[in-house]
């Protein structure tokens, strides 16, 4: 059966731009099951399946409805057992949630900043506006300011890449 999956996009619907959703899709393609894009823009999220998440991705298979990347990778591991597994069990799906984790908390803060101009631009004018108002009321600054600190902190950033640097040293990926 075909899953549906409800993707993150701007204006341009070909353009799918959430990393959260290509981990989905990722997860799909390596369980080798078949996916359907549902294209969708930030201010469509809240009503995506009635309302079951403030964000996607969000994925329908038959009756099941799973929200969060985490969750559906689990949830996929656990319906389709006879498929490539995602964690290959339990010391995978820790290991799998500190990279989640270390993720979240080290490279998305300032990646997201770094391209928070880009995403602007990418949206329509109703979502631009939700966009601009929901970062700047997060984040406590103008778009352009938070821009603006781009520079100064890439440094930082750079530093804070060297886990993965130093483990690259060992292995391709
Ligand atoms: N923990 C969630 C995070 C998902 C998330 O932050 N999604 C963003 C897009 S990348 C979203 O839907 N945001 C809606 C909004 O900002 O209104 C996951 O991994 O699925």
């Amino acid at each position: 059966m075909t899953i549906l999956l409800y993707d993150l996009v701007g204006r341009d619907t070909t353009r799918p731009f959430s990393p959260h959703c290509w981990k989905v899709v990722m997860a799909l393609a390596h369980k080798g099951l078949d996916i359907s894009t549902v294209p969708t823009r930030f201010l469509e999220v809240p009503a995506v399946e009635g309302g079951v998440s403030k964000t996607v991705p969000v994925i329908r298979d038959g009756e099941t409805v799973v929200a969060d990347s985490f969750d559906i990778a689990l949830y996929l591991d656990e319906a389709y057992p006879d498929r490539p597994t995602l964690f290959g069990g339990e010391g995978g799906k820790a290991m799998a949630r500190f990279i989640e984790r270390w993720s979240q908390v080290t490279i998305h803060p300032y990646v997201t900043t770094a391209a928070i101009m880009d995403l602007h631009a990418m949206q329509d004018a109703e979502n631009a506006v939700y966009f601009r108002q929901s970062r700047e009321q997060r984040l406590g600054k103008r778009l352009e300011e938070v821009m603006a600190a781009r520079e100064a902190g890439l440094g930082n950033f750079r530093a804070s890449l060297e886990p993965l640097r130093s483990t690259l040293f060992y292995q391709p990926f």
